[in-house]
């Protein structure tokens, strides 16, 4: 066959792929076959070097022998075990061992599927929290516009994409901060962006508008990731943590992305210094091994659930795979790995060496911002006349066939490369990127 995939190809047709354009995708496909370290390999056997950590999650690189040690004999051991009422040991072990890189209280851990899952729990335990205080009025949620919390009803209501939106049905009561995208004051920014802090104090209008004691929370990514990579600006989480606190808010960072040392920090919110009420995460939790989320809450808003006869069930919430066995071993084994490697100290090191050589793309044709931070990065491109997105979608194409893995979310190009990279691998990144964002048109 002319494209190369002889014989063996598979049948795409039952595949029903989530967030592609599958008419297209199976017309041309792109097929990853095989992976290790930082590379990928494709179906045809072309090296790819990962860009993007797969979706973000594969934080400590492809193929690692501890965590498919791990897996194999937690599938032999005891490969699954319920934890309704019933428990078994990796659960605890591997919460307990979330606890020592968590934020300053927030020790306790309740365990998901998927980043989606994380986010409606926290959600969930949010509004669990005020109704035990006796304030059950508060039933608001304020998220904020271009957010991206998944794609549960609970994570599209507060979201802010609104490709992913208005097909559906969103919750009432959900309204949203404006987004910190400016780039007329902050284009080409190195790292955290010098303006827009006052965006936070949008949260006062909302709360006029609606009353505090309506709202129970407040969800934003600490850096927006799926919007193609927004830091925030300087000062701005600190403000909104002191209006929440000011109204009684819950303040939630989503941290499907950000944590697990993308920053450079265990979570961001250790970068920030600036600690939520919950978090939640996913992706690098299992090294993307394995579907798993975990949310974190301040153990005072636990407690606060811990009331009643303890013969009662404290929330009625949960997951057949809430603290899955054989994801737990994974993620055991993920931050054995973290740890005995260093690997955020080691994406710390890095960063700087990423910054300058993100920004030295600057001068190529129709880049029209570029930003960064940690081991996040982002590329944007002006839209093509009458077809936007086309020069984001060409790039993702060619890189790809030039032996890179990018994401492509309309024009933006986004980048998060595992934190093993080494400064090797950043400029052959950037040299091949170069290369591409040159020869477009
Ligand atoms: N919150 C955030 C901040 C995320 O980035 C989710 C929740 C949902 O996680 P699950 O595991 O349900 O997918 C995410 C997921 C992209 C991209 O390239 C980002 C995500 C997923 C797929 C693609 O922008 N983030």
């Amino acid at each position: 066959m002319s494209d190369g995939f002889g014989d063996n190809r598979p049948d795409l047709s039952a595949f029903w792929m989530p967030f592609t354009a599958n008419r297209q995708f199976k017309a041309e496909p792109r097929l990853l076959a095989q992976a290790k370290g930082m590379y990928y390999r494709t179906f045809e056997g072309q090296e790819v070097l990962d860009g993007t950590s797969g979706l973000w999650c594969v934080n400590a690189g492809h193929g690692r022998q501890e965590i498919a040690d791990a897996v194999h004999r937690q599938l032999l051991t005891l490969d699954y075990a319920p934890t309704f009422q019933m428990g078994h040991p990796i659960a605890f072990e591997f919460a307990q061992a979330l606890t020592t890189i968590a934020p300053p209280g927030m020790d306790r851990v309740f365990f998901t599927g998927s980043g989606s899952e994380s986010v409606d729990t926290a959600l969930k335990i949010a509004l669990a929290y005020h109704r035990a205080r006796g304030e059950g009025h508060r039933v608001r949620f304020i998220g904020r516009e271009k957010g991206y919390h998944g794609v549960g009803f609970g994570g599209i209501s507060v979201g802010g994409l609104v490709n992913n939106r208005r097909t559906f049905v969103t919750l009432p009561g959900a309204d949203h901060l404006p987004h910190t995208f400016d780039l007329k004051r902050n284009a080409f920014s190195k790292g955290l962006p010098e303006h827009g802090a006052e965006l936070a104090d949008e949260l006062e209008r909302l709360v006029a508008l609606h009353g505090a004691e309506t709202i129970a929370a407040v969800i934003v990514e600490p850096v927006a990731g799926s919007a193609g990579v927004l830091p925030p600006p300087k000062g701005y989480l600190e403000r909104l943590r002191s209006l929440c606190d000011k109204h009684g808010l819950l303040l939630i960072f989503d941290e499907v992305i950000t944590g697990f040392g993308r920053l450079g920090a265990p979570f961001a919110a250790q970068y920030f210094g600036v600690t939520p009420d919950l978090m939640t995460t996913a992706k690098g939790l299992t090294n993307g091994s394995l579907p798993m989320g975990a949310v974190f809450a301040k153990r005072e808003i636990h407690d606060a659930l811990m009331q009643g006869p303890e013969t009662l069930i404290e929330l009625f919430h949960g997951y057949t795979y809430s603290g899955h066995p054989t994801a737990c071993a994974a993620g055991l084994a993920t931050l054995e790995i973290y740890a005995r490697e260093g690997l955020f100290a080691h994406a710390a090191a890095m960063a700087p060496i990423w910054e300058a050589a993100i920004h030295g793309l600057a001068d190529l044709p129709n880049v029209i911002d570029i930003r960064n931070i940690g081991l996040m990065g982002a590329i944007e491109l002006s839209p093509r006349d009458g077809a936007p997105g086309a020069r984001g979608y060409e790039t993702l194409v060619k890189a790809l066939n030039a032996g890179l893995l990018v994401r492509a979310t309309g024009d933006v190009i986004a980048l998060s490369p595992p934190l093993i990279v080494q400064p090797a691998e950043i400029e052959k990144l950037f040299s091949l990127l170069r290369g591409v964002l040159a020869s477009l048109d």
